[in-house]
């Protein structure tokens, strides 16, 4: 039996972060889906106070926060690689992630709702949102310090935490000619093995 579980949801752009860095370590885990609905299962709120998407459980931890949960499977498997341990390629990592989480993401759901959510698209609502979510695109851009990648040295779980955006960005119309650094990060980990098998649904 897998020790470690996720608590899921399909459509979850955080949990799918998860499931794309447990496939790359090559990790086996069970799901448990968990309902967009609130309110969330009471066994749930019972594990998880915030009961927010996704969770892990490792033996008898839990661990919420879809970066929290990144760090740590790095951290676990010993992988430098992904999470370095030099403080200076550390905090570039972090940054990307935080940026990602708390500056990104905000303008981007205001995008994808409209444009890829719907029964169909909403051009008006999507074209009022995209200027703010370019903006940021833009200003992320100049944040990217790999080759493919978003931090020096090669993948990292900053790329885990940014592929979700990008597989939906690659859906939007963006003008990647301003953003060619993002454009290769998004090529790179759009085909990836490990987020081909983490079955990204939308
Ligand atoms: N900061 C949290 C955000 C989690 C989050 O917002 N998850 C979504 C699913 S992608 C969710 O639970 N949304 C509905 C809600 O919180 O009620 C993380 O990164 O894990």
């Amino acid at each position: 039996m897998a020790n470690l579980t996720l608590y899921d949801a399909a459509g979850s752009s955080n949990a799918l972060k998860i499931r794309f860095l447990l496939e790359l370590l090559g990790l086996p885990y069970e799901k448990v889906d968990i309902p967009f609905e609130r309110p969330r299962p009471d066994w749930f709120v019972a594990i998880h106070p915030l009961a927010t998407i996704p969770a892990l459980r490792d033996g008898d931890a839990v661990i919420g926060e879809s970066n929290t949960i990144l760090r740590y499977l790095a951290g676990r498997e010993g992988r430098t690689d992904l999470y370095p341990a030099d403080p200076l390629a550390r905090a570039h990592v972090d940054w990307v992630m935080d940026t990602w989480s708390m500056h990104l993401r905000p303008v981007a759901i205001q995008v994808e709702m409209p444009a890829l959510f719907g029964p169909t698209p909403d051009l008006e609502q999507t074209a009022a949102a995209l200027p703010a979510y370019i903006s940021v695109l833009e200003r992320v851009e100049q944040l990217v310090r790999g080759e493919g990648t978003l931090c020096a040295g090669g993948l990292t779980i900053a790329d885990a935490s940014a592929a979700p955006t990008l597989y939906r960005a690659a859906k939007l119309d963006l003008p990647w000619e301003r953003l060619p650094k993002l454009a290769a990060v998004r090529d790179t980990v759009l085909a990836h093995p490990a987020f081909i098998a983490a079955g990204a649904v939308r």
